[in-house]
């Protein structure tokens, strides 16, 4: 049955001259490295085909796997094999023009809730949609061809996807997809470096937050990221409010926040938690998201003091009826 989407998946990728591979919003590390690393394979392995990697925002910090190919451009996606990785919804692909494609496979290892392709190759076994692309090189190893480009790329998703390697669902079979990037030639310490080496400024700033953050009395954590604090300590407001979760792992502390100091004077608020249903206490305050992390905004140091009551109280009623460690 896999063999028999993998071949498919093989077939299709031949019929076409142009592929395009996109991945999801907010990239991460699992979804551009099985990005570049796919077109890096396909590209060694098909020099006649036009092989491209597509996406909206980029992250900075993973350009060092290689960049995306500029523009997305609606005719090529309307004439190409369209590629999805690491995404499970339709909606969460960053392009602006994936509704064009007359033929999409979907390479995923999330729960599948929408099975938008033509072909939906989906690894629920596998921790990253890079060990997916591995495995796909290792199943077609006499036709594909793994650089060592690909490789360095797809190591990347590999590390991030997993914590370095730390959590639940390593095993066996999944290193020894780890082993044939690392059979390429790529540095690791510099690929660490580049995901996990800090710049002293923000460093110091989570000593600041570490040092001054508060917390009601029923247990939310809360901190005010004001402009005043990010010159002081030269780093951006969008770097310093995403430090909010420093505060992820303070025991008894399910909730936690902050408070992000806008132009206009008002505050974003970046609010997160464990086990806690957040979202509602961010809609009640002019926001909304998931049920663990969600924003909202408050207008007045009042209201910022009212929100903060209230998630108190929510706090206060969740450890009441459910009794346990936190
Ligand atoms: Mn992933």
């Amino acid at each position: 049955m896999e063999l028999e989407i993998k071949k498919s998946i093989l077939e299709r990728i031949k019929a076409h001259d142009s592929i395009v591979i996109v991945r999801h919003v907010k990239p991460d590390g699992d979804c551009m490295g099985s990005s570049i690393g796919l077109r890096e394979i396909l590209r060694a392995s098909f020099p006649d085909k036009k092989v491209y990697s597509f996406g909206g925002s980029k992250a900075d910090y993973l350009e060092f796997i290689g960049t995306e190919d500029e523009e997305e451009d609606e005719e090529i996606c309307r004439n190409s094999l369209l590629i999805v990785v690491d995404t499970a919804t339709f909606d969460r692909i960053d392009s602006n023009h994936a509704g064009v494609a007359q033929e999409i496979i979907k390479i995923d290892h999330h729960i599948p809730v929408d099975d938008y392709g033509t072909i939906n190759y989906v690894r629920e076994d596998l921790p990253a949609t890079c060990a997916i692309i591995l495995d796909l090189y290792d199943t077609f190893s006499d036709e594909l061809v793994l650089t060592d480009a690909a490789a360095k790329a797809l190591f990347t998703g590999l590390v991030t996807d997993t914590g370095r390697f730390r959590y639940n669902n390593i095993d066996g079979p999944f290193m020894r997809l780890v082993a044939l990037a690392l059979e390429r030639d790529i540095n690791i310490e510099e690929i660490y470096s580049h995901l996990y080496l800090k710049d002293k400024n923000i460093l110091k700033l989570q000593g600041h937050v570490l040092n001054h953050f508060k917390a009601t009395e029923n247990g939310v954590a809360h901190f005010k990221i004001t402009k005043r604090l990010c010159r002081r300590h030269r780093v951006s407001v969008s770097d310093a409010s995403a430090l909010v979760n420093l505060l992820d792992s303070i025991k008894d502390h399910l909730i936690w926040l902050f408070f992000i100091e806008s132009e206009d004077g008002t505050y974003r608020v970046r609010i997160r938690s464990r086990y806690v249903a957040i979202n509602g206490l961010a809609e009640k305050y002019g926001g909304g998201g998931h049920k663990q992390a969600a924003g909202a905004l408050v207008r007045s140091k009042k209201e910022m003091k009212t929100l903060l009551k209230d998630a108190d109280n929510l706090l206060k009623e969740y450890k009441q009826s459910n009794p346990g460690v936190f």
